[in-house]
């Protein structure tokens, strides 16, 4: 392996862009230019570029570490360690039941590795506890995109088809910090002749791009969507035909937006009644056109039926399902697509089905090869996980999240987390959460590993292992299977990924991400493929193929081969699934194959600003730091870019406190409070301010957010709450 050039993609963000690994000295590889792969044909953002640093033995973890009766966190062997949380997972099961066992996963682990522990919560441990960080993520997106269209896949179309749409409106989403290699097909849109409308109550650096940039008070989206749609109906622009022909309820859905007129939207959202009519004149005159959400207006209390409000923009003026057209969600996490589909999220069994539906635990069940009645129903979703720790469960098993850092209203969380009897942490750093726990396993990374993710466009990666990892560490993979056979499980944990990823191919096939056509072999082929790939028939029913493509003995599983050294077993191309690039174009995934619309109505914050709290907070991402900065503040150059957290706030806020620029402002909420140096800008609204959430300590955002939770998709409302500034004498 050494000096040979890996292909790879990158460990952090959603849109997986491809890289070229060699080994280099140190134990860490050098990251060069991989110019095949289309996503990001070679370029990278200084966190890709960088990420190798975090492979070095200065800052991750070498050795397991437990809890020393003195209280500190000491070196430990795998057996040790491994023998003590088993000890303590069993011993709280016992005691207290299976649901007194909790786990908690996260978007960026490989869909291998989320598989796996999803089997292992329900198989192993039998408890119905489990979620992950994706709930904070693209939930409401996801629930949004199932309600509307019967199956939610991100994006339902290449990022390629973005230049050659007629107008983009990107809502709460900021690229050019959160994606950078991205922006290009944004601005490839704009040379082509078609506009971009960003939606963002500050100027963002993506906004700054846009033709027309809309700002609204945080919170207002649902109101945004329901005015354009309102314009729309009023200005004849509706695409009758397609409402009729590919979509049901929109009288319903008409009626509630008739009821926001354009004066009430603009008293509610502060965007004047020219910009919403300019805007619906971009999006409704060419004749194709996109909205993307992202996170600015999903993470609201209210984000599912606010994604809802632009997706029934979407079809009233019938762009979804259609070439070039549509509504797309824009993951976060490396594998935020992927991870939300196999297992890990509470309500949910491998192949995005759901665990109450009996025809899927029975299949699910099948593969793992246990009683369905075995399998336990859903259980709580992150927050609500997070919040009875320490009550209900009594132990957790965490792998691949910070919480103390990125859960809404940390300091409870923290507190929670403290108040467990038992905590076991898997990453590859000490990240503050891990530094809480009873037993901390280190883990392989990105480089190190073979596993496949998803990126945002639905399309499954091969991510390939680059280097050996050094001695002391072993992979998530490794530890769910030392921990299952500790806990009587000896069979179905294997340790190597394509055997784990044979298993997700059955276990995912004829759900609706459905995987089982994909095999390693071809995602090292065909740099990547869109899921649904289901398996193709047995070979004799397909017209054209040749009878050796009938392979194996078993014709259940002939498809499902990839024994890639034996040429006698490929499947011939006319029985390999292409993949599905592109969805809905003929229907869409309910029973009659049309679309739903979902009718609305606005409603508010779950905390409006007051006397007492007259401000509102919203927060989110710099280019130079990701997620709770567990990795990226591990690295000198990413820091030296972005050192520490900040408060962003208008002239006229900073005049009325007091504050200079890199003056300390305390922000102060219902939750608590926290103290960064002020950022003044007129790139904001001046009723707002902005805090990234990547540090811990004083300045951490998330001391302040509000965990008042979406009906339906249980997401947090990181992204509006009330505050007040204080002036903090130096
Ligand atoms: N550098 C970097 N890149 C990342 C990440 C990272 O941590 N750092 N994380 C990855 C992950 S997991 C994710 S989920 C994505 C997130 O990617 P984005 O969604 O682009 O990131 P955010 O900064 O959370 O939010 C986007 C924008 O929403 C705006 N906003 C705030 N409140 C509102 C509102 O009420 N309405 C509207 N319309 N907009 C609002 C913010 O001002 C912000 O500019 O990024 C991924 N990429
Ligand atoms: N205020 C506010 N809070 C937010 C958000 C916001 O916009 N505003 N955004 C939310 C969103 S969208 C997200 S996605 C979450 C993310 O927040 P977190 O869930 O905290 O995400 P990360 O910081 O990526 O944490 C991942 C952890 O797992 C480790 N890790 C990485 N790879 C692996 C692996 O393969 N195996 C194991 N075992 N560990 C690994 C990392 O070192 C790190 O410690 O934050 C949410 N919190
Ligand atoms: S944009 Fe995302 S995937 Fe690409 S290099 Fe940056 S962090 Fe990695
Ligand atoms: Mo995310």
């Amino acid at each position: 392996m050494q000096n040979t050039v890996t292909p790879t993609h990158c460990p952090y963000c959603a849109l997986q862009c491809g890289m070229n690994l060699t080994p280099a000295d140190g134990g860490t590889v050098e990251v060069s230019e991989r110019a095949d792969f289309p996503v990001n044909r070679g370029a990278l953002c200084g966190k890709g570029r960088t990420a190798p640093a975090v492979l070095s033995s200065r800052v991750r973890l070498t050795s397991p570490l437990v809890r020393s009766e003195g209280g500190t966190l000491v070196p430990a062997t795998w057996d040790e360690a491994l023998g003590r949380i088993a000890e303590a997972l069993g011993r709280t099961r016992a005691a207290h039941g299976a649901d007194a066992v909790g786990v908690f996963g996260g978007g960026g682990l490989t869909n291998e590795k989320a598989y796996a522990l999803g089997k292992f919560a329900r198989v192993v441990l039998g408890t119905s506890q489990i979620d992950y960080n994706g709930r904070f993520c693209m939930s409401s997106a996801a629930a949004a995109g199932t309600k509307a269209f019967g199956l939610d896949r991100g994006l339902p179309f290449p990022l390629e088809d973005i230049p050659r749409t007629g107008c983009v409106i990107l809502v709460g989403s900021n690229p050019a910090e959160t994606m950078p290699p991205s922006l290009r097909y944004f601005t490839e849109l704009k040379e082509n002749g078609g506009t971009l409308i960003v939606i963002d109550p500050r100027r963002t650096r993506t906004a700054e791009h846009a033709d027309l940039h809309l700002a609204p008070r945080p919170g207002t989206d649902l109101a945004l969507a329901l005015g354009l749609l309102h314009l729309v109906v009023a200005e004849g622009r509706t695409d009758e035909r397609y409402i009729q022909e590919r979509t049901v309820g929109w009288e319903e859905t008409r009626a509630a937006a008739m009821a926001h007129w354009p004066e009430y939207v603009e008293r509610i959202t502060g965007v004047s009644v020219p910009q919403l009519r300019e805007a619906v004149r971009l999006f409704c005159e060419p004749e194709h056109a996109m909205v993307l959400t992202a996170r600015g207006p999903e993470q609201q209390s209210k984000g599912t039926d606010t994604v809802g409000a632009w997706i029934n923009l979407v079809l009233a003026t019938g762009r979804a399902g259609r070439p070039l057209s549509g509504y797309g969600c824009l993951t976060g996490q490396g594998n935020g697509q992927g991870g939300r589909e196999h297992g890990q999220k509470a309500d949910q069994l491998p192949g995005y089905r759901k665990l109450t539906d009996p025809e899927a635990r029975r299949h699910v069940a099948e593969v793992w090869g246990v009683d369905p009645d075995s399998l336990p129903g859903p259980g709580r979703s992150a927050y609500e996980l997070l919040d009875a720790l320490g009550t209900d469960i009594r132990a957790l098993l965490l792998m691949g999240s910070n919480p103390v850092v990125s859960a809404p209203r940390a300091a409870h969380i923290e507190e929670r987390i403290r108040s467990l009897d038992f905590l076991a942490v898997c990453d590859v750093v000490l990240s503050e959460t891990a530094a809480l726990a009873d037993v901390v396993l280190p883990v392989t990374q990105w480089a190190e590993e073979t596993g496949t993710t998803t990126n945002l466009e639905g399309r499954v990666l091969l991510r390939r292992r680059a280097i050996t990892p050094p001695e002391g560490v072993h992979s998530d993979l490794y530890v769910l299977h030392e921990l299952a056979a500790r806990l009587g499980v000896e069979k179905g944990f294997p340790t190597d990924p394509e055997e784990v990823f044979e298993e997700l191919r059955r276990a995912s096939a004829g759900g609706p991400a459905d995987y089982s056509g994909i095999t390693y072999r071809r995602l090292a082929e065909e740099n990547g493929v869109f899921w649904p790939c289901p398996a193709v028939e047995p070979a004799d029913d397909i017209e054209g193929s040749s009878p050796e493509a009938a392979v194996g003995d078993d014709p259940e599983d002939a498809s499902l081969d990839t024994a890639a050294d034996d040429p006698a077993r490929d499947v011939t191309p006319a029985a390999v699934h292409p993949g599905t690039p592109r969805m809905f174009l003929d229907r869409f995934a309910t029973d009659d194959g049309r679309a739903r619309f979902v009718p609305v109505s606005h409603r508010a914050v779950a905390e409006e600003p007051d006397d007492e709290y007259p401000v509102l907070l919203t927060t989110g991402r710099v280019v130079s730091q990701y997620q709770s900065g567990a990795q990226t503040r591990r690295v000198d150059e990413l820091n030296a870019a972005a050192p520490g957290p900040f408060v962003e706030l208008h002239p006229r806020l900073a005049e009325r406190l007091g504050a200079a620029e890199g003056d300390p402002v305390a922000v102060v909420s219902r939750r608590g409070r926290a103290v960064a140096p002020a950022r003044i800008t007129t790139a904001i609204r001046p009723d707002t301010v902005f805090m990234p959430f990547h540090w811990a300590g004083e300045g951490r955002a998330n001391t302040l957010t509000n965990p008042a939770l979406d009906p339906t998709s249980r997401m947090p409302e990181f992204k509006a709450c009330a505050v007040r500034l204080e002036a903090v004498r130096a």
